[in-house]
């Protein structure tokens, strides 16, 4: 297993509209065991393919407390349900930063997992707000396209000097 690089906003290469997943490979798998690996190492409790500059529709996500709950959806498709919540995000593409953003209370997930066999689940909560906000990578949307332009302007310039001083 090994740990991947996640792109930074305001990186072009995350607004890539990823591809389906049409190969169900072991290369497939190895890359959702890294992607698990690199997003329990971040810490974070999600992680889409495009923010580890790979551009096909698979996310993985764990919420549970005790990161033993791994889910592995491959071309995940969303209903959204019940009302809007709004609630604080972060991102591990947008270092730094949190600010609310509403999402659907409840959705229904139809996907595929890791050899291609057919999945449908429901969630609510924390799990329901990740999976959007991973479903969101794979269409190059970020949390930071919710907000104000000022703010959305003043995080981009935020980055953009600290990428700048790292270089
Ligand atoms: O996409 C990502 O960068 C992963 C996010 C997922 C996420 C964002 C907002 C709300 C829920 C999930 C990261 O996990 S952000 C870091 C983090 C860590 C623990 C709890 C919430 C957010
Ligand atoms: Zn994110």
């Amino acid at each position: 297993m090994s740990l991947l690089n996640i792109l930074h906003h305001p990186d072009p290469r995350l607004r890539t509209k990823a591809a389906p997943v049409s190969i169900f490979d072991n290369a497939l798998v190895t890359l959702a065991d890294n992607m698990l690996e690199t997003m329990y190492a971040a810490p974070g409790i999600g992680l889409a393919a495009t923010q580890v500059n790979v551009h096909k529709r698979l996310i993985v996500v764990d919420v549970s407390e005790d990161n033993n709950a791994p889910h592995i959806l491959v071309n995940p498709k969303l209903e959204l349900f019940g009302d809007r919540v709004s609630g604080d995000e972060g991102c591990l593409s947008v270092p730094g930063f949190y600010e609310r953003v509403e999402r659907a209370e409840q959705i229904n997930v139809q996907a595929q997992d890791v050899s291609g066999a057919p999945l449908e689940m429901s969630a609510e909560g924390l799990l329901a707000v990740c999976i959007q906000h991973e479903c969101d990578h794979l269409d190059g949307k970020l949390f930071v396209d919710y907000l104000s332009s000022l703010k959305r302007n003043r995080i981009s310039k935020k980055l953009r000097q600290l990428a700048s001083e790292r270089d």
